[in-house]
Protein backbone atom coordinates (compact mmCIF):
# COMPACT_ATOMS: atom_id res chain seq x y z
CA UNK A 1 0.00 0.00 0.00
CA UNK A 2 1.20 3.52 -0.53
CA UNK A 3 -0.12 6.37 1.73
CA UNK A 4 0.51 9.98 0.83
CA UNK A 5 0.07 12.26 3.92
CA UNK A 6 2.00 15.48 5.28
CA UNK A 7 3.57 14.59 8.70
CA UNK A 8 1.45 17.13 10.27
CA UNK A 9 -1.78 16.93 9.03
CA UNK A 10 -4.62 15.69 11.16
CA UNK A 11 -6.42 13.89 8.49
CA UNK A 12 -3.43 11.75 7.48
CA UNK A 13 -2.45 11.13 11.16
CA UNK A 14 -6.05 9.46 11.67
CA UNK A 15 -5.15 6.89 8.63
CA UNK A 16 -1.65 6.40 10.11
CA UNK A 17 -3.36 5.73 13.35
CA UNK A 18 -5.69 3.05 11.94
CA UNK A 19 -2.61 1.68 10.09
CA UNK A 20 -0.79 1.04 13.41
CA UNK A 21 -3.57 -0.16 14.92
CA UNK A 22 -4.10 -3.04 12.91
CA UNK A 23 -0.48 -3.52 12.38
CA UNK A 24 -0.36 -2.47 8.56
CA UNK A 25 2.09 -0.98 6.12
CA UNK A 26 2.31 1.74 3.69
CA UNK A 27 5.08 2.74 1.84
CA UNK A 28 4.89 6.88 2.76
CA UNK A 29 4.77 9.74 0.35
CA UNK A 30 5.31 13.05 1.71
CA UNK A 31 3.26 15.95 0.43
CA UNK A 32 4.72 19.06 1.32
CA UNK A 33 1.77 20.81 1.94
CA UNK A 34 2.92 24.53 3.32
CA UNK A 35 5.49 24.08 -0.22
CA UNK A 36 1.67 23.70 -1.41
CA UNK A 37 2.36 20.17 -3.33
CA UNK A 38 -1.10 19.32 -2.93
CA UNK A 39 -2.01 21.47 -5.27
CA UNK A 40 0.51 20.71 -8.55
CA UNK A 41 -2.03 18.79 -11.41
CA UNK A 42 0.46 15.23 -10.55
CA UNK A 43 -0.89 15.46 -7.43
CA UNK A 44 -4.81 16.20 -8.85
CA UNK A 45 -4.20 13.22 -10.34
CA UNK A 46 -4.64 11.17 -7.04
CA UNK A 47 -7.11 13.89 -5.26
CA UNK A 48 -8.98 16.18 -7.14
CA UNK A 49 -10.00 18.55 -4.51
CA UNK A 50 -5.81 18.82 -4.06
CA UNK A 51 -5.54 16.99 -0.20
CA UNK A 52 -4.31 14.17 1.87
CA UNK A 53 -4.36 11.07 2.66
CA UNK A 54 -4.33 9.40 -0.31
CA UNK A 55 -4.61 5.83 -0.23
CA UNK A 56 -3.47 3.77 -3.22
CA UNK A 57 -3.54 -0.39 -1.91
CA UNK A 58 -1.91 -3.33 -3.52
CA UNK A 59 -4.59 -3.74 -5.88
CA UNK A 60 -4.48 -0.56 -7.43
CA UNK A 61 -7.21 0.78 -5.16
CA UNK A 62 -7.13 4.66 -4.81
CA UNK A 63 -9.21 6.33 -2.16
CA UNK A 64 -9.29 10.23 -1.14
CA UNK A 65 -11.02 11.04 2.34
CA UNK A 66 -10.07 9.30 5.76
CA UNK A 67 -13.25 8.32 7.05
CA UNK A 68 -14.06 6.44 3.72
CA UNK A 69 -9.73 4.95 3.86
CA UNK A 70 -10.29 4.11 7.62
CA UNK A 71 -13.76 2.72 6.49
CA UNK A 72 -12.19 0.37 3.80
CA UNK A 73 -9.21 -0.60 5.56
CA UNK A 74 -11.66 -1.81 8.63
CA UNK A 75 -13.46 -4.03 5.89
CA UNK A 76 -10.91 -5.63 3.89
CA UNK A 77 -8.75 -5.93 7.58
CA UNK A 78 -11.02 -6.51 9.83
CA UNK A 79 -8.99 -7.86 12.59
CA UNK A 80 -8.81 -4.85 15.64
CA UNK A 81 -12.19 -3.38 14.35
CA UNK A 82 -12.36 0.44 14.14
CA UNK A 83 -16.53 0.73 13.89
CA UNK A 84 -18.47 -1.31 16.18
CA UNK A 85 -20.96 -3.61 15.18
CA UNK A 86 -23.39 -2.85 17.89
CA UNK A 87 -25.79 -0.09 15.84
CA UNK A 88 -25.86 2.60 18.91
CA UNK A 89 -22.15 1.52 19.76
CA UNK A 90 -21.54 2.31 15.93
CA UNK A 91 -23.30 5.54 15.94
CA UNK A 92 -21.48 6.89 19.08
CA UNK A 93 -18.35 6.26 17.42
CA UNK A 94 -19.41 7.75 14.02
CA UNK A 95 -21.19 10.78 15.77
CA UNK A 96 -17.72 11.74 17.58
CA UNK A 97 -15.64 10.48 14.89
CA UNK A 98 -17.59 13.19 12.52
CA UNK A 99 -17.81 16.03 14.49
CA UNK A 100 -14.33 16.07 14.35
CA UNK A 101 -14.23 15.45 10.89
CA UNK A 102 -17.18 17.67 9.75
CA UNK A 103 -17.60 20.33 12.21
CA UNK A 104 -13.88 21.21 13.60
CA UNK A 105 -11.41 20.59 10.58
CA UNK A 106 -12.88 21.65 7.47
CA UNK A 107 -13.01 25.45 9.32
CA UNK A 108 -9.56 25.29 9.60
CA UNK A 109 -8.29 23.54 7.15
CA UNK A 110 -5.08 24.83 5.24
CA UNK A 111 -6.96 26.11 2.31
CA UNK A 112 -9.73 28.10 4.41
CA UNK A 113 -6.83 29.71 6.41
CA UNK A 114 -5.00 30.63 3.75
CA UNK A 115 -8.25 31.81 1.91
CA UNK A 116 -9.01 34.12 4.86
CA UNK A 117 -5.69 35.50 4.91
CA UNK A 118 -4.77 36.27 1.44
CA UNK A 119 -8.49 36.56 -0.19
CA UNK A 120 -10.56 38.44 2.72
CA UNK A 121 -7.05 39.67 4.29
CA UNK A 122 -7.02 39.12 8.09
CA UNK A 123 -4.61 39.32 10.29
CA UNK A 124 -2.48 36.85 11.77
CA UNK A 125 -3.86 37.37 15.24
CA UNK A 126 -7.62 37.21 13.54
CA UNK A 127 -6.58 33.95 11.49
CA UNK A 128 -5.75 32.48 14.85
CA UNK A 129 -8.65 33.56 16.52
CA UNK A 130 -10.92 31.98 14.26
CA UNK A 131 -9.25 28.67 15.01
CA UNK A 132 -9.33 29.00 18.29
CA UNK A 133 -13.02 29.89 18.25
CA UNK A 134 -14.03 26.64 16.25
CA UNK A 135 -11.34 24.40 18.25
CA UNK A 136 -13.26 25.68 21.16
CA UNK A 137 -17.00 24.81 19.57
CA UNK A 138 -15.99 21.74 18.25
CA UNK A 139 -14.09 19.95 21.65
CA UNK A 140 -17.08 21.57 23.98
CA UNK A 141 -19.14 19.73 22.10
CA UNK A 142 -17.20 16.59 21.91
CA UNK A 143 -16.35 16.76 25.81
CA UNK A 144 -20.16 17.01 26.26
CA UNK A 145 -20.82 13.61 24.47
CA UNK A 146 -17.68 11.93 25.48
CA UNK A 147 -19.29 13.00 29.29
CA UNK A 148 -22.67 11.50 28.59
CA UNK A 149 -21.56 8.72 26.65
CA UNK A 150 -17.99 7.81 26.36
CA UNK A 151 -16.58 4.58 28.35
CA UNK A 152 -13.38 3.26 29.45
CA UNK A 153 -9.75 4.91 28.34
CA UNK A 154 -10.28 5.55 24.73
CA UNK A 155 -13.97 7.27 23.93
CA UNK A 156 -15.84 4.59 23.99
CA UNK A 157 -14.90 1.46 25.63
CA UNK A 158 -11.64 -0.47 26.32
CA UNK A 159 -10.49 -0.85 22.40
CA UNK A 160 -9.53 2.36 20.22
CA UNK A 161 -12.04 3.64 17.41
CA UNK A 162 -12.35 5.59 14.63
CA UNK A 163 -13.52 8.28 17.07
CA UNK A 164 -9.79 7.60 18.81
CA UNK A 165 -8.39 8.31 15.39
CA UNK A 166 -9.92 11.43 14.87
CA UNK A 167 -9.61 12.77 18.33
CA UNK A 168 -5.68 12.26 18.61
CA UNK A 169 -5.08 14.35 15.96
CA UNK A 170 -7.33 16.95 16.28
CA UNK A 171 -6.05 17.44 19.70
CA UNK A 172 -2.60 17.65 18.95
CA UNK A 173 -3.15 20.27 16.43
CA UNK A 174 -5.15 22.20 18.55
CA UNK A 175 -2.23 22.14 21.57
CA UNK A 176 0.24 23.10 18.45
CA UNK A 177 -1.63 25.85 18.02
CA UNK A 178 -1.24 27.02 21.68
CA UNK A 179 -5.70 26.56 22.23
CA UNK A 180 -5.89 26.31 26.01
CA UNK A 181 -7.28 22.77 26.25
CA UNK A 182 -7.91 22.69 30.46
CA UNK A 183 -11.62 22.86 29.75
CA UNK A 184 -11.97 19.16 28.23
CA UNK A 185 -10.77 17.00 30.88
CA UNK A 186 -11.97 13.70 29.67
CA UNK A 187 -11.01 14.44 25.83
CA UNK A 188 -7.50 15.24 27.60
CA UNK A 189 -7.61 11.62 29.17
CA UNK A 190 -8.42 9.87 26.27
CA UNK A 191 -5.80 11.78 24.49
CA UNK A 192 -3.03 11.36 27.15
CA UNK A 193 -4.26 7.13 27.44
CA UNK A 194 -3.57 7.28 23.71
CA UNK A 195 -0.04 8.73 23.37
CA UNK A 196 0.52 5.87 25.70
CA UNK A 197 -0.24 2.97 23.17
CA UNK A 198 2.49 2.04 20.67
CA UNK A 199 0.62 2.18 17.91
CA UNK A 200 -0.20 5.49 18.50
CA UNK A 201 3.10 6.56 18.84
CA UNK A 202 3.99 5.56 15.80
CA UNK A 203 1.44 7.05 13.77
CA UNK A 204 2.91 10.78 15.36
CA UNK A 205 4.10 13.33 13.66
CA UNK A 206 7.35 13.20 14.87
CA UNK A 207 8.09 9.76 13.58
CA UNK A 208 6.72 10.59 9.97
CA UNK A 209 10.02 10.91 7.36
CA UNK A 210 8.79 14.20 6.28
CA UNK A 211 9.25 15.81 9.86
CA UNK A 212 10.27 19.13 10.01
CA UNK A 213 11.02 20.49 13.00
N1 LIG B 1 -12.18 15.58 4.42
C1 LIG B 1 -10.86 15.24 3.98
C2 LIG B 1 -9.95 16.42 4.21
C3 LIG B 1 -8.57 16.23 3.63
C4 LIG B 1 -7.76 17.52 3.76
O1 LIG B 1 -8.22 18.56 3.32
N2 LIG B 1 -6.59 17.41 4.38
C5 LIG B 1 -5.81 18.60 4.61
C6 LIG B 1 -4.67 18.34 5.54
S1 LIG B 1 -5.21 17.94 7.18
C7 LIG B 1 -5.22 19.08 3.30
O2 LIG B 1 -4.72 18.29 2.54
N3 LIG B 1 -5.29 20.37 3.08
C8 LIG B 1 -4.67 20.98 1.93
C9 LIG B 1 -5.27 22.31 1.61
O3 LIG B 1 -6.26 22.72 2.24
O4 LIG B 1 -4.73 22.94 0.71
C10 LIG B 1 -10.35 14.00 4.73
O5 LIG B 1 -10.87 13.70 5.80
O6 LIG B 1 -9.48 13.30 4.22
Amino acid sequence: MQLYSFFNSSTSYRVRIALALKGLDAHYHGVNLRAGEQRTSQHRELSPIGGVPVLVDDNGVSLTQSLAIIDYLDARYPHAPLLPNEPVLRARVLEAALLVACDIHPLNNVRVLGYLQRVLEVSGEEKDRWYAHWVAEGLSALEDLLQRHGTGPYCFGDTPTLADCCLVPQVANALRMGCDLDGYPRILAVYRHCLAQEAFQRAAPERQPDFIQ
